[in-house]
């Protein structure tokens, strides 16, 4: 009997998001492409989204379709005003800082707010008359809120979920973002909608029984204005197995870093896009803080950031990096010696392979984001660890992962010393302490894993209420 739902389900799968994944690139493709990608072939799914090119007659060419294996994959282009109102304007530069509770860095352009309606108009436009009756579509993140309601509205019968891979907010938080009641609104039209964690359904809960007068039904069901949905968590996950095989790969080669002569040298290690949300300068001065604090350590910890450019065309981004690389730069110059450099930052992409490598070297994961949906490095950085000797991760409490991952050393990103403190903590516990904390987050990573999180997604998503003309 097949155990996969993916396999088992008849109903063809139809994944909407920005941008399709390039399942051609295998070493570049991550757990959540892999999942979703293998859930497209057995059910010969389809995946919709934008190319990632811009051209100016975009609006007047039919969508680019290409079968690959036993799915297809269907882009179309955006205009420059689109891509730049769209995707770098309401969405990145509204949106995303909102979503992470960042309403000081929210700029909210009238003109780029409608453009993001219309362009989930077009999304919806070009994507009817490929669908089929029966369809199961599940839409991706915060770029594409406005779809069902615009596909509802073309006459589409089909079930369509959502998932929201970032935080959602306090509701005073998000009733504060422009436009806000038509996203509530346009929420509502899913019929199911997904969160990381229980405290952003918590919050979407809140927002529809606070601000549109709505009410919690049985189960997971709210309903507020004739609209019934069935809000639920689905915690994201990697693939475990896939990760750790990555990691030993290195076992028994030499290491990836310098070795210390006396062989007495941690490392302390960061992965993520240089995004404001991540928290880089606030961990940077805490390793300065450590440095400063806890003298005992110098020349003998370094901490590696690796940190490729994300959204680089915007300003706040621009900001960002500029405040990362003086810092480092001071770091640097301020406690490094000749042969010791304090603080390694790479600002480009890796391959899967060598960040697993770098986690299962490191002493430390130090993954402490001001805000963060989930946050996928915490579960890589479990997943790479060898079983018998194992690193510590110091995790941000403002992390979805740490819902889960209770046994991580948790941390306010904000408090500088208490981050220092505690990275002293990390860099000297013993064994023992070190052994029992990865047993219960490794068993954690394992049961919360990317197909778990497609699995459970999908099967609400086909025990949900059906729409009376699909039954
Ligand atoms: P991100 O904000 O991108 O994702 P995260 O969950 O950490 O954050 O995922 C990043 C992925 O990119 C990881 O798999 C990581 O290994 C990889 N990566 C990071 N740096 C890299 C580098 N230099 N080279 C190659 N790969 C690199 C959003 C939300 C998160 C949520 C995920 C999934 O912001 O909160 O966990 O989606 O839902």
């Amino acid at each position: 009997e097949p155990t996969d739902v993916a396999e088992r389900d008849s109903k063809r799968l139809v994944v909407v998001s920005n941008r399709v994944a390039n399942l051609n690139a295998k070493a570049q493709t991550g757990g959540l492409a892999v999942a979703l990608g293998d859930a497209l072939s057995a059910s010969q799914g389809l995946w919709f989204g934008w190319s990632g090119e811009t051209s100016v007659d975009a609006k007047e060419t039919m969508p680019k379709i290409e079968t690959k294996g036993d799915l297809t994959v269907a882009t179309i282009d955006l205009t420059p005003e689109e891509a730049e109102g769209y995707y770098l304007g309401y969405a990145n530069r509204c949106l995303w800082p909102s979503l992470h509770y960042r309403l000081d860095l929210a700029l909210c352009n009238e003109e780029h707010a409608n453009i993001y309606f219309e362009v989930n108009a077009r999304f919806a436009d070009n994507l009817m008359p490929l669908l089929e009756p029966g369809d199961m579509i599940w839409v991706h993140d915060y770029h594409l809120i406005p779809l069902a309601e615009e596909l509802k509205r073309r006459g589409c019968t089909s079930r369509i979920g959502f998932f929201l891979h970032t935080p959602f907010p306090s509701p005073e938080i998000f009733a504060a973002v422009p436009h806000q009641k038509r996203l509530g609104d346009a929420l509502m039209r899913f019929d199911v909608v997904g969160f990381q964690t229980q405290s952003d359904r918590e919050n979407f809960a809140r927002y529809v029984c606070g601000f549109m007068n709505g009410e919690e039904l049985t189960g997971d069901l709210l309903t507020a204005q004739g609209q019934t949905t069935n809000a639920a968590v689905f915690p994201i996950g990697i693939d475990v197995q896939g990760f750790a095989n990555l990691a030993a790969q290195g076992d028994g080669q030499p290491s990836l870093l310098p070795v210390a002569p006396d062989g007495d040298m941690k490392t302390i290690i960061g992965v993520d896009r240089l995004d404001y949300t991540k928290g880089l300068p606030e961990r940077l001065r805490a390793f300065e803080a450590l440095l400063e604090q806890y003298p005992q350590h110098r020349r003998h910890v370094r901490f590696v950031q690796i940190a490729p450019p994300t959204r680089e065309t915007l300003p706040v981004y621009q900001d960002i990096r500029r405040e990362v690389e003086r810092l480092v730069g001071q770091i640097n110059g301020r406690f490094g010696d000749l042969n010791w450099q304090p603080v390694i930052y790479l600002h480009r992409p890796f391959p899967q392979d060598v960040l697993a490598r770098l986690c299962r070297e490191s002493a430390v994961g130090m993954i402490t984001p001001l805000r963060d949906g989930m946050n996928l490095v915490a579960k890589e950085y479990i997943a790479a660890q060898r079983p018998e000797d194992p690193g510590v991760l110091v995790l941000s409490r403002f992390a979805g992962a740490a819902e889960q991952l209770r046994e991580a050393l948790l941390i306010n990103p904000h408090d500088v010393n208490e981050m220092a403190s505690t990275l002293d903590r990390a860099l000297t516990m013993p064994r023992q302490e070190r052994w029992a904390r990865y047993n219960r987050l490794r068993q954690r990573v394992e049961t919360y894993d990317v197909t778990n999180w497609r699995d459970s997604f999908m099967q609400t998503f086909a025990s949900s209420d059906a729409d009376p003309v699909n039954v």
